[in-house]
């Protein structure tokens, strides 16, 4: 791209001219890749130059995510395929450009923010030294599937090239224990030979035995040839796991070693963090910050003890697996349970939350609700607290810690690095791609944000991971036009503070993409006549129809139409007042449906965050401005979740449809839910949905940005579901099958569980610890995120 863009610019340098002109005209210091694209469609319309959008110099601008300026230079950042960068900078007089390296690209971005006196030194943030020597991916295509990577390459690399790998194996399956019982191996194999014979005594002795017999039976037999209980609760099993084991020492194949390490006893008990939020089982949803991360978190307990528990019982261990939610103990808690310090799970048997106070600096127990944006001051006593009862609770380390979320990812960032346990962290939502500038004006969005702190949290964590779990492609490394969300953590400013040149690698093979489901218990298909809860119909045609019902606005004038449903917290990126406005400019979607709005309250002296507030504040002008109350029924409601399961299907019932229309989303869960009842769904063309939904098939993206447009396209499918009712079906069928084949639980967890003990694995046996990284983030943590954190935080 780069030699034919130099070759064009060459031949056609009146062409740049103009156009660095045009753009340096603006009197715009950032431009964005949508203004640079439509001022380049303006400017070949306006010379009469159309056919500059098929040259080189077209097909640059289209990769170029953002320009700078500052006449009469024009820096640019392009990305010319996912995940690939490269910076030019152009001068208008000389007409002439150059690449230049993203350290510079830099420094002119903070230049036009906070000039520093001249030789200023500035903090550069680069992880790229540390990662030099680690297998990567190489295609942009495998981002995501980190696992399938390191099983292919490790595997032959240990094996092959080294011929220690099973050495390592044998070390490695003789670590395995159990509150002091030995698992698997014991002492009396003591090298590889030794493994190989034993391995063919035992396959030689149970194959005399029943495929049913169990441990009790041949236990004794299989221990003096050096195995312990761990292979298998029959003998069937315990031939099958050997099988394996012996193909593995004949030849290593990356798929028998990942089916292998899937059934070694390694994870009993779990520590999921999530400090932040009203975390509980009933009244926390919609709370400001407390959205799908609880949903998901609870969801994923249920998933992963049933799987947890289906392993340890084919491996013939009777042991009762554990997970902890830890979380935040409010003692101002509200109505819920968040003051409570031990709550079992509902839905397993062994599954609790375990809640810690957040502590100020004489020791004193914070007792309100305090936004995920200011927790930062408390974190790390939250951390040396929380590990105490973490460890008392569980009688020892629990064998996986996950992280959810920022705050969740730094908490079980330290408790790993303390505990040496396997870290897995998963996002949620990464805060720096929801808001424009937060990292290039984020000085003055500290008082209320506070991103600084949450970004240099988010580097460390991510950095510090053994594996990431995301939820989608796209949040790792986005599409051709829009930048991941862990990309955007690779190069960026704080101006002031620090810079970062490479702050993430997002070919590192420790990304996997596993994507969450929705509870079947709730969500399940607006057919499945048996399963309904048609007992809640009266309640919900009271909540949708009835006049004067608290906490609602608008009473929709005629029963039975189509309806348009949206759910979500009403926070501003959610962008439902966006929606609202949408609806009320097309005419032709007021009359095909109604819409129904479960967000936020109607009273805005009932919300105690100011963002909500403003939000709820708009919604009433809208309905105000344009005569809304008999189309649009607003509940100021948080809708159980049996409830919302069975409102999503009574919407199928009518033929209507759900409506996502964030401003971005990372990843959606209201969406699976939806397209899960077999409702056609409408979502944000930014963030999960776009991988969720094809396009027009089991779905429609829209784009918040274009408002108009969105509103059209609902519009034509109610125009066409009335003169074809067959489109509706066929529509809700694909929504059904495309969640059925991707987004389930039961898939998550079982991939989970085979991710953690691979990656447990390999940290193991190769230096996958990577402990010159870990002691480079400690010092970051040390000396800039500790510094960060330190403010007096606000309240509400
Ligand atoms: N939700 C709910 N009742 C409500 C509002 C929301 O049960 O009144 C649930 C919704 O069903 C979904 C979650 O809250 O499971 C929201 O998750 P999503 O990923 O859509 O958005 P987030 O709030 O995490 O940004
Ligand atoms: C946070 C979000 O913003 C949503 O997009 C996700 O669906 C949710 O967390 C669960 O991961």
């Amino acid at each position: 791209m780069m030699e034919s863009l130099d070759e064009f610019v060459a031949g056609h340098r009146d062409v740049l001219y103009l156009l660095l002109r045009h753009y340096t005209g603006l009197g715009r210091p950032f431009l964005l890749r949508s203004d640079l694209w439509d001022e380049f469609l303006a400017f070949c319309e306006a010379q009469g130059l159309e056919e500059l959008v098929d040259s080189p110099l077209g097909r640059a601008i289209a990769g170029a995510q953002e320009a700078v300026i500052e006449a009469p230079w024009v820096y640019v950042a392009l990305r010319p395929y996912v995940a690939r960068w490269r910076y030019l900078r152009f001068h208008l007089e000389q007409v002439r450009h150059e690449e230049i390296g993203v350290s510079e690209f830099l420094a002119f971005k903070e230049r036009q923010v906070e000039a520093p006196p001249p030789g200023t030194w500035v903090l550069e943030l680069d992880l790229g030294p540390f990662n030099r020597e680690f297998p990567k991916l190489h295609e942009s295509r495998s981002i995501g599937r980190g696992v399938e990577f390191l099983n292919r390459r490790l595997s032959s690399q240990l094996f092959d090239e080294l011929g220690r790998g099973d050495r390592r194996l044998l070390e490695f399956l003789r670590v395995h224990q159990y509150r002091g019982r030995q698992l698997m191996l014991n002492g009396r194999i003591h090298d590889v030979a030794g493994l190989r014979r034993a391995v063919r005594r035992a396959e030689e002795l149970l194959a005399s035995h029943r495929d049913d017999a169990g441990w009790d039976e041949v236990g004794h037999a299989l221990q003096f040839l050096g195995f312990e209980p761990g292979w298998g609760r029959t003998v069937a099993r315990m031939r099958e796991t050997l099988g394996l084991l012996s193909d593995i020492l004949e030849a290593p194949e990356p798929a028998t070693l990942e089916r292998f390490l899937g059934r070694v006893p390694m994870i009993f008990s779990i520590a999921i963090l999530s400090p932040h939020g009203y975390f509980g089982q009933a009244n926390v949803l919609g709370r400001p910050d407390t959205g799908g991360q609880v949903v998901y978190i609870l969801d994923q307990v249920r998933a992963l003890e049933r799987e947890m528990r289906r392993r340890l019982e084919e491996q013939g261990l009777d042991i009762e697996p554990q997970i902890l939610v830890v979380t935040r103990l409010i003692p101002e808690a509200e109505g819920t349970t968040c003051d409570q310090r031990i709550e079992p799970i509902v839905g397993t048997r062994n599954a609790r939350i375990l809640r810690v106070p957040f502590r100020g600096r004489d020791g004193e127990v914070i007792p309100h609700w305090i936004s995920r944006f200011q927790i930062w001051p408390y974190l790390e006593r939250f951390a040396a607290d929380a590990e105490r009862e973490l460890l008392a609770e569980l009688g020892g380390r629990p064998d996986l810690i996950i992280g959810n979320y920022s705050d969740g990812n730094l908490v079980a960032t330290l408790l790993a690095q303390r505990l040496h346990v396997t870290l897995c962290t998963i996002a949620h939502a990464l805060e720096k791609a929801k808001y424009l500038y937060a990292d290039l004006y984020w000085r003055d969005n500290e008082p209320q944000y506070h991103f600084a702190c949450q970004f240099t949290a988010d580097l460390i964590a991510m950095n510090a991971a053994d594996f990431i779990i995301t939820s989608t492609y796209q949040e790792i490394a986005g599409r051709r036009e829009q930048v991941g969300q862990y990309e955007s953590y690779k190069a960026f400013t704080l101006p002031g503070l620090y810079r970062v040149v490479d702050g993430i690698d997002i070919f590192d093979p420790k990304f996997n993409i596993v994507s969450p489901g929705a509870d079947p218990e709730v969500y399940f298909p607006y057919s499945d006549e048996t399963r309904r809860l048609r007992a809640l119909h009266p309640e919900i045609e009271r909540l949708l129809y009835e006049p004067g019902l608290p906490d609602s606005r608008g009473v929709l004038a005629e029963r039975g139409r189509p309806l348009l449903f949206t759910m979500a917290r009403l926070d501003r990126i959610k962008n439902i007042t966006g929606l609202v406005a949408w609806y009320a400019g097309c005419e032709r979607l007021r009359a095909l449906a109604d819409l129904v709005v479960v967000a936020g309250h109607v009273d805005p002296a009932r919300s105690d965050d100011e963002e909500e507030r403003a939000e709820i504040t708009r919604m009433h002008e809208l309905m105000d401005r344009h005569g809304l109350d008999g189309n649009v029924r607003w509940l100021g409601l948080r809708l159980e979740k049996n409830l919302a399961g069975e409102l999503y299907r009574y919407v199928a019932d009518l033929h209507g449809a759900f409506v996502q229309p964030a401003l971005f989303e990372a990843f959606g869960l209201t969406v699976i839910e939806a397209m899960a009842s077999g409702l056609p769904t409408f979502a944000t063309c930014y963030g999960g949905p776009l991988e969720i939904i094809e396009d027009g098939v089991s779905g429609f993206h829209i784009d918040p940005n274009h408002g108009e447009r969105a509103a059209e396209i609902m519009a034509d499918f109610f125009a066409r579901c009335a003169a074809e009712p067959e489109h509706w079906r066929r529509v809700s069928e694909a929504a059904l099958a495309r969640v059925r084949a991707r987004y389930t639980w039961a898939l998550y967890a079982e991939r989970m569980m085979t991710l953690a003990r691979v990656y447990g694995f390999w940290k193991y046996v190769t230096n996958l610890e990577r402990a010159e990284t870990r002691r480079y983030l400690e010092m970051f943590y040390a000396l800039q995120f500790r510094r960060l954190a330190d403010f007096e935080p606000a309240q509400g």
